[in-house]
């Protein structure tokens, strides 16, 4: 009998451990800031980390933010904590018919603090890899492989309109550590962010 017991705990503590490890979206209902602002007409209010995808794959679909200009957009998102990160998503919109395209140079540095930054992946996508034509959706991936990080900040090229839905920072919530004396979301500054480009 006793040993029954024992057997219940134990199966209970590898479960629990399990659930605990089991990959998570961290930037579920985070904050974030972005460089320069939505279009009134496709407005943001906190719709890029609310897990929410967009089920109809048009721009008009108020699932999705835009931001219309050529140049460079950056988005920053704060986890709060420090985790073990493995794979950020950016799920991005193309539909040329509005002027709407895929960015085709990505950058994506993180850190623990806010001041120190790490260059973690840079993109480059042609014509053929990611038609001009077309409507279609594209989930960028980016491989973290285990680093610790706070926050994540993706840049993207803009040839006119960007759309985008949701980002995603899957990581382990087992391995939350809090964060050291840092920078906040607020004292972050765009321009001292070394991107790949
Ligand atoms: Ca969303």
């Amino acid at each position: 009998m006793k040993k029954n017991i024992f057997m219940a705990m134990f199966l209970v503590l590898v479960l629990a451990s399990a659930v605990l490890a089991a990959p998570t979206n961290l930037a579920l209902k985070k904050e974030y800031i972005v460089n320069r602002e939505a279009n009134p007409t496709y407005q943001d209010d906190a719709k890029l980390t609310d897990g929410v995808y967009s089920s109809a794959i048009r721009y008009s679909s108020p699932d999705f933010v835009g931001y219309n200009g050529q140049d460079p957009m950056i988005w920053i998102i704060d986890l709060k904590d420090v985790y073990k990160v493995d794979t950020v998503f950016a799920n991005f919109l193309n539909e040329d018919g509005v002027g709407c395209l895929l960015p085709k140079m990505l950058s994506l540095v993180v850190s623990q603090d806010g001041k120190r930054w790490k260059a973690i992946d840079y993109q480059e996508y042609t014509e053929d890899d990611l038609p001009r034509e077309g409507t279609y959706l594209n989930k960028y991936e980016f491989k973290i492989k285990g680093e610790k990080v706070r926050y994540v900040a993706l840049k993207a090229s803009s040839q006119f309109w960007l759309f985008i839905d949701e980002f995603e920072v899957i990581g382990d919530a087992s391995s939350k550590e809090d964060a050291s004396k840092g920078y906040s979301l607020d004292d972050l500054d765009f321009e001292e962010i070394d991107f790949d480009f």
